[in-house]
């Protein structure tokens, strides 16, 4: 039964061959059509999604009122795989609310947290088992995964009213991406991504 936020409660992250939570109410899958011109090979995300829409990651969501005060919890499972040398990731987005921050805490596989503010200051920060992650207010957020074979499996925690603004993440992407290069992960300039001094022009 979904909690109204106002009273304590439990829940479990079953830590099994598959990770789960014990109670959820919201699951949520996002497959690769609906990250259009997210990635970098716009020929190779053609040519995949010509064969199979495949399954890029899916969230799992405790449901709780969506108001300042609260924080919305949930776990992350982002799916192993490339479109043609970049990895597969999440949209990402910045809160609507943007002075809200959120907690990451990494419960399986390797990846990265790819972050960056408005002005373009960005920051990567690597994910493993065990470690946590601040994502700071302001700072947009998308985490992707370097694993051949495993899920990269992340427990978050974010302010009730943060919401998510995918658009500004949509039209310009993140001015880094995470691509492999000689059989590891690297981190690379996105050439599509412009500064924000620049963007308003481009655009007119
Ligand atoms: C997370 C993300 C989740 C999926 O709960 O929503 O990992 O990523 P996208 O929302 O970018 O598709 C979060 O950051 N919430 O604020
Ligand atoms: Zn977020």
């Amino acid at each position: 039964m979904p909690q109204n936020g106002n009273l304590p409660f439990t829940y479990e992250i079953l830590q099994g061959e598959n990770i789960a939570l014990s109670a959820y109410d919201n699951h949520i899958i996002r497959r690769l059509s609906s990250m259009k011109n997210q990635f970098l090979d716009l020929a190779a995300y053609d040519t995949i999604l010509s064969k199979q829409d495949s399954l890029l990651y899916e969230v799992y969501e405790i449901r709780l009122p969506e108001e300042a005060g609260v924080l919305l919890q949930g776990i992350s499972f982002i799916h192993p795989g490339k479109v043609g040398d970049e990895y597969f990731m999440t949209k990402g987005h910045f809160h609507a609310v943007i002075e809200t921050a959120e907690v990451y805490y990494c419960l399986r596989g390797t990846g990265y947290m790819v972050m960056e503010t408005p002005e373009g200051e960005w920051a990567v920060k690597a994910l493993s088992p065990h470690k946590v992650l601040y994502v700071p207010p302001r700072w947009a957020h998308r985490s992707v995964n370097t694993g051949a074979q495993e899920d990269l499996v992340i427990f978050f925690a974010y302010p009730g009213n943060a919401g998510h603004d995918y658009g500004s993440i949509e039209k310009q992407g993140f001015r880094k991406l995470i691509v492999e290069r000689a059989g590891v992960p690297a981190i690379i300039d996105n050439p599509r991504w412009l500064p924000p001094d620049r963007r308003n022009n481009e655009a007119a």
